[in-house]
């Protein structure tokens, strides 16, 4: 396979909702392609695409898989994207390899949360969009009702390129047949809306097609090119997959009505922020320099080897050649280039522009460049969405943490939507991803490859400690004479509350010598120990004022340690006695679901100590409920959300302060904590 013009090359990206049958896509032209001798089947594990165990036993797809073929002197490259909302980091990564998405729609169930999110997504994104209604053949198919459901969800500009005909044992061409019957829809009605829509962005096209009725062979590429290129018009086509209708015609469709990248969204390197940014569109040159993104990375799961894909989006690269990573003044020889189909790969011998390729072996990241010139700058990629479910893990063997870090690292850099992090004030070890599934994938990937078993539970609530009241003079003797050489230190303090937010703070109010000065930020010393530990339910103690107004001091038998016992004993006295309350976390939520949901959405925050701050329509029939919240009601929110709205609901939030905790609420926090721990009094 040489390298090909750039006007002979599509890329497009298959995705949608789980089982609107994507893999099977894939399979079924694999199968008509004769690359694969009988047709994968992902209902018995023996898909070439779910090559990958996760993938075989769960029965969908947890990760992108890649394939591409040669028709008619064409390249043609397709991520197959996995359709679970949990999977949003590689689903979304697919759209950064491509110019178009082919959204597949299950003729069986229809549009479902993850179609218009994924559709949306590359809408933003600048992508030009296909949809395939597949299951044609299904006993509980409903043609008419789909397609009326696309056009009322995706609008007018979904026009049928072609429609199922004898009983959906064939699909009739509608760009060129002029009648014919179809088994549902008008042929020449669908004919003349497509041509229509094909010709309304160029007006001289317009003028020519209205005379004539016909629009010239040469004049027609280009034209659907720029029309699906700038999202003008949405092509619809129908297959099934299983017994194999459409799928020559769904090839041909894409040689055709998936822009190339000379129309298709052209990339642009950024450098610079906001205002200032300098934005450089990358021509897609055969002899340009070499600029490439990687997009995706994955591992044989035979040999392990690491597997970095990479979009070209300008020059050509030779197997010996070189590039950098980004600005990186080192250049890095990958040595071979590769092409992936499935869990397969084969080596090329150059990678040109508009190409997805795979280098081995590199220690790359998602969204990093490789380009011959060492540039500064980013390749903008589509918006991942925050991921919002987390977990604390723990590892049954203390010795396997440095083991957990590397493999938590490698799945950090493979999916854009997964995150982890040691909690500042926890000291948990945190996950976080979109959903229950993705981290219990993420899991068992980490006892798969890396022979390590780790336990999940709900993170702990970060609360802290403090006082509202006051305790004055409270006394503490820090005693000890027997044996060798003895401790003694009295002390007497004032506790106060500060204010929220200004932390802790010691004054030495000694007049006189009663303390040596030498021992008095002892006592400090001492307290701020205990701060870290907390006195009434293990959480750091915050914005409190110390007073050292008394004590004694020993001629001999007084020192450092002692004073610090002494100083940490007097504050958790004064602590208990000063009226010790919770803070919480309280966060901003923003909650996306359809309109009709608003109100249950609104009685289930506020059955949660949360308080709706705003509520907005948006068009598609969503809103958007805006609420504060204290973290522990929504730590799972995920899971609730997913519940009232049957996976229809999205959310963030972010930390917008800390509040009191409700008495009741302290009180079942204060009885389940269980100090542990030496006190060495
Ligand atoms: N009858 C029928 N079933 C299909 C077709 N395509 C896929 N399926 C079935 O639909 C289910 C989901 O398919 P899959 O390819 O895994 O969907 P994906 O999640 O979108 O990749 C599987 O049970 C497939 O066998 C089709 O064209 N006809
Ligand atoms: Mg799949």
């Amino acid at each position: 396979m040489g390298v090909h013009q750039v006007a002979e090359m599509h890329n497009v990206a298959f995705v949608g909702h789980a089982a609107a049958g994507k893999t099977t896509l894939g399979e079924a032209i694999l199968h008509k392609l004769g690359v694969t001798s009988r047709l994968g089947n992902v209902d018995d594990g023996t898909s070439v695409l779910d090559f990958d165990d996760e993938s075989r036993e769960r029965r969908h797809s947890t990760d992108s898989s890649l394939l591409h073929f040669e028709r008619d002197g064409k390249l043609v490259n397709i991520v197959v994207a996995p359709g679970m909302p949990d999977y949003a980091g590689p689903a979304i990564s697919a759209l950064a390899a491509v110019e178009t998405a082919i959204v597949c729609v299950s003729a069986v169930n229809g549009i479902g949360v993850n179609t218009r999110r994924m559709f949306n997504a590359a809408r933003d994104f600048g992508l030009a969009r296909m949809i395939v209604i597949t299951k044609i053949d299904h006993e509980n198919a409903n043609l008419d009702e789909v397609l009326a459901s696309i056009r009322d969800t995706f609008g007018a500009e979904c026009h049928p390129i072609n429609l199922p005909a004898d009983s959906g044992k064939r699909v009739i061409d509608v760009l060129t047949a002029e009648d014919g019957k179809a088994d549902i829809l008008d042929v020449k009605k669908c004919h003349t809306e497509l041509l229509d829509s094909i010709v309304e962005i160029d007006d001289s096209l317009m003028e020519e097609y209205m005379g004539t009725g016909t629009i010239p062979p040469e004049k027609l590429e280009p034209a659907i090119g720029a029309a699906v290129g700038s999202g003008h018009l949405v092509p619809v086509l129908f297959v099934n997959s299983k017994g194999g209708v459409g799928i020559d015609e769904f090839l041909e469709a894409l040689t055709l009505f998936a822009p190339s990248p000379v129309y298709g969204k052209r990339r642009e390197i950024v450098r610079g922020e906001g205002e200032n940014a300098v934005r450089t569109p990358i021509e897609p040159k055969l002899d340009g320099p070499f600029i490439a993104q990687v997009v995706k990375l994955t591992s044989d799961p035979k040999s392990n080897i690491k597997y970095a894909v990479a979009r070209v989006y300008s020059g050509t690269l030779k197997g010996d050649g070189a590039f950098h990573v980004g600005d990186d003044r080192k250049a890095t020889r990958p040595g071979h280039i590769f092409k992936l189909r499935g869990a397969e790969h084969h080596e090329i011998p150059a990678a040109g522009p508009g190409d997805i390729v795979a280098f081995a072996k590199l220690d790359l990241h998602i969204g990093q460049i490789l380009d011959t010139d060492a540039v500064e700058g980013t390749i903008p990629m589509p918006r991942f969405p925050t991921p919002m479910f987390s977990r604390a893990i723990e590892s049954k063997s203390r010795g396997d943490i440095d083991k957990i870090g590397a493999a938590l690292r490698r799945f950090e850099e493979e999916d854009p939507c997964f995150r982890s992090h040691r909690d500042a004030q926890t000291h948990e070890l945190v996950i976080e991803g979109m959903g229950d599934l993705h981290l219990a994938v993420v899991r068992s990937k980490i006892k798969r490859m890396y022979k390590l078993d780790i336990e999940t539970h709900a993170p702990k609530i970060p609360y802290r400690e403090t006082v509202v009241g006051v305790a004055k003079g409270v006394e503490y003797t820090h005693k000890k004479q027997s044996g060798g050489a003895g401790q003694y230190a009295r002390v007497f303090i004032d506790l106060e509350p500060n204010e929220r937010g200004a932390g802790y703070e010691f004054q030495d109010k000694i007049f006189g010598g009663v303390i040596d000065q030498a021992f008095r930020p002892s006592v400090d010393k001492g307290i701020r120990e205990q701060l870290k530990k907390g006195v009434i339910a293990g959480y750091p103690v915050v914005d409190v004022k110390v007073s050292l107004v008394d004590g004694k001091t020993h001629p001999v038998d007084s020192k450092d340690i002692a004073f610090q016992i002494a100083g940490r004993q007097a504050f958790k006295k004064a602590f208990a006695t000063a009226k010790p309350i919770l803070l919480e976390p309280v966060v901003n939520i923003e909650v996306n679901v359809p309109a009709q949901f608003v109100g249950d959405i609104a009685r289930d925050i506020a059955g949660k100590r949360g308080q709706v701050v705003g509520q907005d329509v948006l068009p598609g029939n969503q809103a958007v409920l805006k609420a504060s919240v204290p973290l522990a009601e929504v730590a799972n929110y995920s899971s609730q959300l997913k519940s009232v709205t049957g996976g229809q609901g999205s959310f963030s939030m972010e930390l917008s302060h800390y509040d009191i905790v409700p008495p009741m609420v302290q009180q079942q926090i204060v009885a389940s904590y269980k100090p542990h721990g030496e006190e060495e009094e």
